[in-house]
């Protein structure tokens, strides 16, 4: 057996979600998603941050009944709805064997509780999936890449309510019987640990219907119910599908302690923990003692339905994958230095270089992210998320020169290369916003991360056209090396 380099059969391409490229957002029968609410003010957590509007119901009322989408840079995306067929074309030519894209919920039951689905939606998604698959490009599917139907999410404060399950359950169900020909590889929730960060995009909570003081069991009650969802649609995707392959989604929150001292080996050890807690539950089909000692000691009680602990043990996912931006840093003492990367914060790592939006560059990092899941779980790994958010500039004749992407990659797959050399079963890597898109946490144009510019500012101006950056060429040379040429 061959142990140098990447595996033959490895899965190349890129990743994306539909809420922050399709646009199109109230066309073919799509109800109002938790995504539309975005604007560059809102944010998604429930305390207020770096001067956003924390999302209220009154922000949604008035959000849901403006009809334009001129404050809402999600509801326009880049207009992969109409375009996809293009895009899907220079994808190919870059040499694509993959493409991860997300289904949004609301295209195929747009208020989340209709008993039929949409024809429409489901159409769209099967003329996707049918030219992926006439160009050889393998579909990777998220179920729930941050959205939902904003019905749910107003009627029922999305997750918190036991009986969104079942309706996630109707809306997948029709996904697998619609795509069985077309799509073996399935994940159920996009970065599932986000609900702590930012629980209305990740769960439909609504922060103001949260009564003060149970806002963190609420989003632990709404977490079980989508560990639960998880499990349920694990099932009904191995039963309808046969061979198809489902996978947890996690976002890797590395973490360092800042120094050798104990005390912050410690609190670097407990919040590593916690963030392996919400893939320990999907692969290994239990909390984790820990976990459940810290529910309790926090005066924590989930409400579980008899039979939930045996479904999460019986229905555990068949691999991982992960989204890696950045490392963190932990310290036992107060008033560090910070950096940060939207939601997410740690203390400042004086190694490491950060992007303009300030997140910690650290490929070594991505390498430790991949010893430790494959040690930890020792279940197939795909990066399904990683890239480098920058401004590019396009220069008169049209060429964009982007080399501190080009050398990003290139330091992360020199790690992740090591890292199978060593023994780390890893079967595929999609880089973040293949094309440009609008940005998850700060609905920006312009923290681009694709390998193809797309012609739109922030306030939607630009003609859409498609251009190649000179990382295009570069990703396009490594796909067809098979990551030998860097
Ligand atoms: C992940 C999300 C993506 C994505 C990415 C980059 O957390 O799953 O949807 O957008 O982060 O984040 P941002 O767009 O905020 O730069």
């Amino acid at each position: 057996m061959d142990k140098q380099g990447f595996p033959k059969d490895f899965l190349w391409g890129g990743a994306m979600a539909a809420n922050q490229v399709e646009g199109a957002w109230n066309v073919d029968g799509k109800g109002l998603s938790v995504a539309d609410m975005a604007t560059f003010k809102s944010n998604l957590k429930l305390e207020d941050y770096e001067g956003h509007v924390a999302i209220s119901s009154e922000f949604i009322e008035k959000a849901a009944n403006d009809p334009s989408d001129k404050d809402y840079p999600k509801r326009r995306g880049i207009d992969f709805y109409h375009r996809y067929q293009e895009d899907l074309a220079l994808f190919a030519e870059m040499g694509f064997k993959v493409l991860r894209v997300s289904i949004a919920w609301s295209r195929i039951f747009p208020t989340g509780e209709e008993t039929e689905p949409n024809e429409k939606g489901l159409q769209f998604y099967e003329n996707l999936f049918t030219e992926m698959n006439r160009l050889g490009i393998e579909p990777i599917v998220t179920l729930s890449h941050y959205e939902m139907p904003l019905a749910l999410s107003t009627k029922y404060n999305g997750w918190v309510e036991r009986s969104v399950i079942d309706d996630f359950v109707r809306f997948s169900q029709a996904c697998f019987h619609r795509y069985k020909d077309l799509v073996k590889y399935w994940l159920t929730f996009n970065e599932i640990d986000s609900i702590h960060r930012h629980p209305f995009t990740t769960a439909g909570i609504i922060p103001d219907r949260c009564p003060e003081g149970k806002e963190e069991e609420i989003v632990y009650q709404a977490l079980h119910h989508q560990f639960v969802a998880s499990a349920r649609v694990t099932a009904d995707c191995h039963r309808i599908i046969p061979g198809s392959q489902v996978g947890c989604m996690l976002t890797k929150l590395t973490t360092y302690p800042n120094t050798c001292d104990p005390k912050d080996v410690e609190v670097t050890l407990k919040k590593n923990l916690h963030n392996y807690f919400f893939a320990d539950v999907q692969v290994f089909g239990e909390y984790p003692t820990m976990i459940e000692r810290m529910l309790e000691r926090k005066n924590i009680h989930i409400k579980m339905d008899p039979g939930d602990r045996e479904i999460l043990r019986e229905h555990t996912v068949d691999f991982v994958s992960f989204s890696y931006y950045m490392s963190l840093t932990e310290s036992a003492k107060e008033g560090m230095e910070k950096a940060a990367g939207n939601t997410i914060m740690g203390v400042k790592n004086p190694y490491l270089p950060a992007t303009d939006w300030g997140w910690q560059i650290d490929p070594v990092g991505l390498k430790i992210s991949l010893i430790e899941l494959y040690d930890r779980y020792k279940k197939p790994l795909i990066i399904v998320e990683n890239g480098m958010g920058a401004y590019d500039q396009v220069e008169n004749d049209g060429s964009i020169h982007d080399p501190y992407r080009i050398n990003y990659f290139k330091e992360h797959f020199k790690q992740m290369k090591e890292a199978v050399e060593e023994g780390v079963d890893l079967f595929g890597y999609t880089s973040w916003g293949s094309i440009d898109l609008v940005s998850a946490g700060t609905s920006q144009m312009s923290k681009r991360y694709g390998f193809i510019y797309v012609d739109q500012d922030d306030e939607g101006n630009g003609t859409l056209e498609r251009k190649k950056k000179d990382s295009f060429y570069w990703y396009k040379k490594v796909i067809e090396t098979n990551g030998e040429d860097l």
